[in-house]
């Protein structure tokens, strides 16, 4: 493999990806689709911009003409699609992009990628495609699709039309299934960043409901191992789960990270409860041990200290974020350079 074009890699998990990539692969060459949404943040690999062995496109997967040429011309030995709208609250009050992107544009991908013979695809899914657990059993590769959510039915769609490729055309297919990632680079509107970041504000954390559903914690460099080795060594038309191991309840989570940044649990509010709220989620990866010789390396005490010490130490980056001024960095590092894109939200 020596070419990948990889979607998404502006937003959290793909960005750690291509940086780990690009630092464990010297030979690698990597092309990065990103739309940036609101969730895409071209400072998340301001350090590699400059690296000959990486470009940026600035472009949508559900744009078949833009899709199409960016494939034809690109001689790609995979395709790794983490592109997505990635957060349930934000599908609950409008589903309408996560159709777009994360139907349509898997689809438009699989049908580009069919055409021009790329020889290797991934679809990075999730473990929510499953639906809810109660207090026991986890999930398995076999376990029947049933989400629950307006992102996780569009996350499915997406698997059940990567599946149908495979069936019907032989299309070399892989799906990956993750539980929730935590780590650098994430935005902060997602339960670990969020809590974080508003702890550090002195701001209240709002706990949905009684903060008694778990979630199987992975940090994103596991993931980001899982995927490489699905994309080197998986077999195409399989389905690999990965999960951290580190099961926990939101509030138990929402209290360890109190403790850690010294902050009182008074600033714990409960809230209204999230619609349709999926009580457990929690992964058997056997099949990814087995199959692929792979395994969650981190602790996840140590993974969770290491990634309150990076909030803690990017005070800019979150309030970049926060603010709305990272998109600013679009127009310094490539207005005068891109001067015929005109995609720009
Ligand atoms: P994210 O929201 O942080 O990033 C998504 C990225 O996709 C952004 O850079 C955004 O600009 C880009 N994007 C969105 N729409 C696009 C489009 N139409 N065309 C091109 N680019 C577009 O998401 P994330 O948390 O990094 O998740 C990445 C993938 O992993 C998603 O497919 C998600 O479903 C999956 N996943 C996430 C988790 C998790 O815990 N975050 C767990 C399992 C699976
Ligand atoms: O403010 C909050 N309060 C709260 O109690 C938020 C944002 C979340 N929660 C709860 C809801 C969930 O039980 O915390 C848990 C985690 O919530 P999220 O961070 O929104 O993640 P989740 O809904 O579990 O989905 C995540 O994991 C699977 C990712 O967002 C998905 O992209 C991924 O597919």
């Amino acid at each position: 493999m020596q070419s990948i074009l990889v979607t998404g890699g502006c937003g959290f998990i793909g960005a750690n990806f291509v940086r780990w990539m690009l630092g464990t692969d010297s030979s690698l060459r990597i092309t990065n689709l990103d739309k940036l949404t609101y969730a895409g943040n071209l400072e998340n690999l301001k350090e590699i911009e400059n690296d000959p062995r990486y470009r940026f496109v600035r472009g949508d997967i559900a744009d078949p003409a833009a899709v199409d040429q960016l494939i034809a011309e690109g001689r790609f030995h995979a395709v790794v699609n983490f592109a997505a709208e990635s957060h349930v609250d934000r599908s609950i009050l409008d589903s309408t992009p996560f159709i777009t992107t994360n139907v349509m544009g898997t689809q438009v991908l699989l049908d580009a990628c069919r055409r021009h013979r790329v020889p290797r695809y991934l679809q990075v899914s999730t473990d929510e495609v499953y639906g809810s657990l109660g207090d026991e059993g986890f999930f398995t590769e076999e376990t029947p699709l049933a989400p629950n959510s307006p992102y996780s039915a569009s996350k499915a769609s997406a698997d059940m039309l990567v599946r149908a490729a495979v069936h019907t055309f032989g299309f070399p297919a892989i799906i990956t299934r993750c539980s929730n990632n935590y780590g650098p680079y994430q935005f902060p509107e997602k339960l670990i960043p969020l809590f974080i970041s508003n702890a550090l504000q002195g701001q209240s954390l709002p706990v949905y409901g009684q903060g008694t559903n778990v979630r199987d914690w992975i940090h994103v460099l596991d993931h980001c191992r899982g995927i490489e080795a699905a994309l080197r060594q998986g077999q195409a038309g399989e389905v690999y789960n990965f999960g951290g191991e580190s099961e926990l309840r939101n509030i138990d989570l929402t209290k360890r990270l109190l403790k850690a940044l010294g902050k009182p649990e008074s600033l714990i509010r409960y809230v209204e409860d999230r619609p349709g709220h999926d009580q457990r989620y929690a992964i058997d990866c056997t099949k990814a041990k087995r199959e692929l010789g792979w395994t969650p390396q981190y602790r996840f005490e140590d993974g969770l200290a290491e990634t309150i010490a990076w909030y803690q130490n990017h005070a800019d980056w979150i309030a970049r974020v926060r603010s709305g001024a990272y998109r600013d960095y679009y127009e310094s590092q490539y207005g005068g350079r891109l001067g015929a894109d005109k995609t720009r939200a």
